[in-house]
């Protein structure tokens, strides 16, 4: 063969057209050529993607390579902006033509870099995809394109007097297609569910250019594999999500929220028990004095009870009656659960209660912390704080950890700071060393190394502590079925 990298693009090329499909094996050198042969300017993009928005400009490609984990630095070669599922087409059908790697990208709230195009990669940004269909009474639906942020969402189905059941924080950037995509999950999968369960249709170009519609808005369908569930969750590396019907729900009204003092642990799933028997759960979340440490400081709020707790717990329940909710309070206080407490006088003051919450994350960003989203299962969680705090003295002893999470699906999050003595890579490298026996406490108890931020580049090393050999082999199978070109978000959620 001949050696220079011209001719082994001719051959390739050759192949490539013969075969129809790029080798991925073949995919770095013969990319490295072919973006070295064909400068990839916006001509060839022109001439190659007609009619669709490309664009090369710095700003744009550090800003869309890159998502909130910030784990490599941004280095797509363009930014690609669909306008519609044909498009989407267009472009998986080139870049399999070409050998090149497509990134889907979303909001970019992504905390595992499930976004990040550090390669070379095509970003294939769903934004400009933001119609929306008007919500359909009978069915207590809506129709929205990927390009749809979550918060637009909640507020359609407000306007039509319903509910769409997913939340968390970064509701006001993230966009559905990228919810999909990892399947969020937030602060109400108690009563809701993940975005998973909200699902009813799904749109998707797979990466051998097949535009699927799958399930079409039914809520009974027996006909066989379920493929929307296979690519909810999936991060880019099947399909790219186009749209979807999401189911919305009868509206909850007034809403109360508890923030609740306890003094261990302990009393965290004996206090879940309690609450789901006596009130309308929709939220059941728990936080350590040192979230609201950060939160009160970050956020200029005064500190919510008098007395510091250990821990303390947020519930939000449908809205009761002064008496009822004394009489539950009372009945925690006596049973030694909880040692103080507030309720929620309206819904001002509920949404007060809330930030104590919803802002530890944005309250330690800055920070850069390591960050552990672990699950088990709600009996589990008990044993697991037990065990992850042990392990936290004996190899975090100077290290300030940050507990906070959704004791109601059994998702724990364990942000470590970074001290300031230490240099980012040494702190890097310790937490990593951690991980092993975290993610061995996980797999002893069942859990997960991810709950709801995915797997993207951060966890992949980590995988095998919550898959089996067998699943993780089957997962590459359907990979290699849907994606025979391993053009789709490579390297990310399975090691190439
Ligand atoms: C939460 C948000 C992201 C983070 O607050 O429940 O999922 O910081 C998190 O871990
Ligand atoms: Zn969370």
């Amino acid at each position: 063969m001949i050696i220079c990298g011209y001719a082994v693009v001719i051959i390739n090329e050759a192949l490539a057209e013969w075969l129809r499909i790029t080798p991925i094996h073949a995919n770095e050198e013969y990319r490295m050529a072919f973006l070295k042969k064909n400068s990839m300017d916006k001509s060839w993009f022109e001439q190659h993607l007609r009619g669709v928005t490309v664009s090369l400009d710095t700003d744009d490609l550090q800003n869309y390579g890159t998502d909130w984990s910030k784990v490599r630095d941004p280095a797509p070669t363009a930014v690609l902006f669909p306008q519609h599922a044909e498009q989407v087409q267009q472009i998986v059908v080139c870049a399999r033509k070409y050998g090149l790697a497509l990134v889907p990208s979303g909001g970019r709230t992504g905390l595992s870099g499930g976004a990040i195009a550090a390669d070379g990669e095509l970003v294939l940004s769903l934004e400009r995809m933001r119609a929306l269909e008007p919500v359909c009474q009978a069915d207590a639906t809506i129709r929205v394109q990927a390009g749809v942020v979550t918060a637009t969402v909640q507020q359609q189905a407000a306007a039509a007097g319903l509910f769409y059941g997913v939340d968390f924080a970064a509701a006001g950037s993230s966009q559905i297609g990228g919810n999909i995509a990892t399947n969020a999950g937030g602060i109400r999968v108690l009563r809701y569910g993940l975005t998973r369960d909200q699902i009813l249709g799904l749109e998707a170009v797979t990466g051998t250019g097949e535009l699927l519609q799958l399930n079409h808005g039914l809520i009974k369908n027996a006909t066989g594999y379920d493929l929307r569930h296979l690519l909810i969750g999936s991060e880019g590396t099947l399909a790219v999500i186009t749209a979807a019907t999401l189911k919305l729900w009868p509206h909850p009204g007034e809403r109360q929220v508890l923030l609740l003092a306890l003094d261990s642990h302990q009393a965290l799933v004996p206090l879940f028990i309690a609450a789901r028997q006596a009130l309308a759960l929709s939220a059941f979340e728990f936080f350590t004095h040192n979230c609201v440490r950060h939160v009160c400081a970050h956020a200029g709020l005064a500190p919510p009870l008098q007395q510091a707790a250990k821990l303390y717990v947020l519930l939000e329940c449908d809205a009761i009656a002064d008496d009822h909710a004394a009489e539950f309070f009372e009945q925690v206080f006596d049973q030694g659960l909880v040692s103080d407490g507030v309720i929620s006088q309206s819904q001002q003051h509920a949404q007060q209660l809330w930030q104590y919450r919803e802002r530890i994350s944005e309250s330690i960003a800055d920070l850069r912390p390591y960050k552990n989203d672990i699950a088990v299962r709600i009996a589990a969680v008990p044993q697991l704080l037990q065990q992850l705090d042990e392990l936290v003295r004996r190899y975090y002893p100077d290290f300030e950890v940050l507990w906070y999470g959704h004791i109601g699906d059994g998702n724990i999050h364990m942000n470590v700071l970074r001290p300031e003595s230490m240099q980012a890579a040494d702190f890097k490298r310790q937490c990593e060393q951690v991980n092993e026996q975290v993610f061995a406490c996980i797999q002893q108890l069942g859990g997960s190394i991810s709950a709801e931020h995915g797997v993207g580049l951060l966890k992949q090393p980590w995988l095998h502590y919550s898959r089996s050999g067998t699943e993780i082999e089957l997962m590459r199978q359907i990979k290699s079925l849907l994606d025979p070109d391993g053009i789709m978000n490579p390297g990310k959620l399975l090691s190439s």
